[in-house]
């Protein structure tokens, strides 16, 4: 066990075997109120009604303002190679194993709202170090919407329910948030990732994480090097289709909270590489945008990342109150090695997070909660408070001191003290944005050219969708503008679809050809479907062999099978064995998988195809472009759906558009299978107008 669970293990109680009170009392009557007669009023000496509604009555704090919804699960990072050349912190010395607290969040829905809605995702990490905490406090996008900190509260108020009605929910698709962006050019880069597919991620397994700011990493001899943090998920980076996402909302309003908890209950525990883009101080001056500039990325190509180590998710909370709920991160949580830089966003959050903590979490002792405490002593004078937990021995409580022979101490440098990078500063006091952070299009435009075919129509779909619910036609106009800007053909797209004008010629920036296929999530694809999960339809006299070597091939995979018929219990196979049902029909639903198989047997396709259920599975299979594949007489259930011109074989095996078939199972069928779930087939897209929902 990991130094950080011992610690949290030290305040986990398990229920326990007699009912008490809060003072240790016990219960005899958990059921009635005391009152004076069986009809008569309730006592106010009830102490142990009066504690337990009382209780109740506060078991809530605020959600946070922003990154209310959001999942939690324990791991550990392990440091691959020294990185001592950049930096001094303990945690990235070579083998180093350090535990972890990791948070994924959504950010504009309150706690109760779907995990699906489009959005930017929190990844928020807590490194207990040795040396103490460190606070990785990102995102699942590289960039931000705005320069600096100060629109924060704007961006926020724009994006949230609209104050009057608070409408709507977890949703940017609204007029006030358009309102805002279209007057603010700095967010167009930002606006490009989150109409892209990052936006609805697949799994919180499957996004990479950013800490967007440019830190600074320092190393022994107090060199600096300006860094960008980065995560790359061993899965590779997957979304969902629109239409699958709104469609999930309702289905499993926790899709993504469930997923992470079910793929840790079922080891396949999420992986991530850590790594930094690095670069000397001073070489910044060489680039072509501004380091300091939160609305900018460094291309992966020109500056390559360092991997420094792995981090693995491989612990669900105990209780998610006192573990997710109460986690309190906050980018000013550096340990020697690391440090900030001026970027203005970045010193508007250093101030924000304490401050949020106090209101949230009710005072300034949040530190001495156990998931927030740091697993290497802490020592200070600071005292007292609301909900203190340390019991500080001694009369001394300040600093210097000689009764207690001064101590704490101060810690010199070189034993661990934190020392900030002397960067030297002469500068007049304003209120003005640089120059250089002035170039609001051209990485847009990068983002846009880096794009695969699909991928760019998904952005303009998106668009087209937002902007079709804004009712300010002043805001559609102001945003086709901006779209001229960054590209031309999108958009003139984006302008048909929402009746206004198109721009006769382009403002963008024609000559700027340039890409970066390291922000394509599409060119960027891992051979691997383990962690998804694929449903198998099967009615009586299905061919039991043919879903026995499927499973057994999907889970050396690390996927999932799960066998679905119309009711729960035992479903009979045609040579007479029987097989578990694992979700009853009416209880799931086709955007809640990866993939769906259908094996043959002539009776249960006969039943199957005759099923609107069945047939509406495949279909939206099909919608979402998600691999099928269908064994023997099973075809005969993909003819009866509106799925078309389609090469389909009863014998042979044939794969088209991502659609498996064959007369029977085989290592080939599986190989072709498992091409076919690991990503998505867009060639359908063309076809997705005649399925019908
Ligand atoms: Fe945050 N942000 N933020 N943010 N943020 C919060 O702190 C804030 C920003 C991020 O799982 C709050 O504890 C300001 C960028 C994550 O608990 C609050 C600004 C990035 C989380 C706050 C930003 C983030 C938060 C609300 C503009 C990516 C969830 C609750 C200057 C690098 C952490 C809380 C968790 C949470 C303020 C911008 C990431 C109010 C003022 C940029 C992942 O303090």
């Amino acid at each position: 066990m990991d130094e950080k669970s011992k610690q949290l293990k030290n305040h986990t109680k398990d229920s326990g075997e007699k009912l008490t009170t809060n003072q240790g009392v016990g219960i005899n009557d958990n059921q009635n109120t005391a009152s004076a007669g069986e009809r008569g009023p309730s006592l106010l000496e009830d102490f142990i009604m009066r504690e337990k509604i009382t209780h109740f009555d506060h078991e809530r704090v605020p959600e946070r303002i922003v990154h209310a919804r959001g999942s939690g699960a324990h791991g550990y990072f392990e440091a691959y190679d020294s990185c001592e050349d950049i930096t001094k912190a303990d945690f990235l010395k070579k083998g180093k194993k350090t535990p972890v607290f990791v948070r994924f969040s959504t950010v504009a829905g309150f706690r109760g709202s779907a995990d699906t809605a489009r959005d930017v995702r929190g990844f928020a990490i807590k490194f207990y170090t040795e040396e103490g905490i460190f606070d990785m406090v990102g995102n699942n996008i590289p960039v931000f919407f705005i320069q600096d900190a100060i629109k924060f509260p704007d961006l926020i108020h724009a994006v949230k329910p609209e104050p009057h009605n608070e409408v709507p929910q977890a949703a940017s698709a609204h007029d006030n948030f358009y309102d805002f962006i279209s007057l603010t050019p700095e967010a167009m880069h930002m606006m490009m990732w989150v109409m892209s597919d990052r936006a609805i991620p697949r799994s919180l397994s499957m996004m990479e994480g950013f800490g967007i700011h440019t830190f600074r990493f320092i190393n022994k001899a107090g060199e600096s090097h300006l860094v960008k943090f980065h995560l790359k998920p061993k899965l590779g980076v997957h979304g969902l289709v629109w239409d699958e996402a709104v469609k999930i909302m309702g289905n499993d309003p926790d899709f993504h909270r469930k997923d992470l908890w079910e793929a840790i209950e079922d080891g396949h525990f999420p992986e991530w590489e850590f790594g930094v883009q690095a670069i000397k101080e001073g070489e910044e001056d060489k680039l072509s945008f501004d380091v300091l500039d939160a609305t900018k990325l460094w291309p992966e190509e020109e500056i390559p990342i360092r991997m420094l180590g792995k981090m693995v998710l491989d612990r669900n909370p105990d209780n998610f109150f006192a573990e997710t709920e109460q986690a309190a991160f906050h980018p000013g949580h550096v340990v020697p090695g690391i440090d900030f830089t001026n970027d203005p966003l970045l010193q508007g959050r250093l101030f924000s997070y304490t401050d949020t903590q106090l209101i949230r979490l009710g005072g300034p002792n949040f530190a001495e909660i156990p998931i927030n405490r740091p697993i290497n002593p802490n020592h200070n004078n600071q005292r007292d408070g609301y909900m203190r937990q340390t019991i500080n021995k001694g009369r001394v409580n300040y600093e210097p001191n000689s009764l207690a022979d001064g101590k704490p101490a101060e810690v010199p440098e070189d034993k661990g003290g934190f020392v900030s990078y002397p960067e030297p500063m002469s500068s007049v006091k304003v209120r003005k944005r640089p120059e250089s952070f002035k170039d609001h299009y051209t990485q847009a435009r990068l983002f846009v050219n880096s794009m695969t075919p699909p991928e760019k129509q998904h952005i303009i779909d998106a668009l087209s969708f937002e902007l079709g619910k804004v009712e300010h036609k002043h805001i559609h106009a102001k945003m086709v503008d901006h779209f001229n800007h960054i590209d031309h053909d999108m958009a003139v797209a984006i302008a048909d679809n929402i009746g206004v004008t198109p721009p006769s010629s382009s403002a963008a920036n024609e000559d700027y050809t340039k890409t970066s296929d390291a922000l394509s999530m599409e060119k960027n694809q891992k051979d691997t479907i383990e962690a998804r999960k694929v449903a198998i339809l099967v009615a009586d006299g299905f061919d039991g062999a043919a879903v026995e070597s499927l499973t057994k091939y999907l889970k050396s995979q690390g996927a999932k099978a799960e066998i679905i018929a119309k009711k729960l219990g035992m479903v009979k196979a045609a040579d007479g064995s029987t097989m578990e049902v694992d979700k009853s029909l009416p209880t799931v639903d086709a955007v809640l998988y990866d993939s769906v198989f259908l094996p043959g047997g002539a009776d249960s396709v006969n039943t199957l195809k005759k099923q609107g259920a069945i047939l509406y599975f495949v279909n939206q299979m099909y919608k979402h472009c998600k691999g099928i594949a269908a064994t023997g007489e099973a075809i005969e259930i993909l003819k009866a759906s509106d799925i078309k011109d389609v090469n389909y074989s009863n014998t042979d095996l044939k794969e088209d558009q991502g659609i498996v078939t064959a007369g029977e199972t085989s290592d080939k069928f599986f190989k072709a299978y498992k091409d076919a779930i690991k990503k998505r087939h867009w060639s359908r897209e063309e076809n997705q107008d005649m399925i019908p929902a």
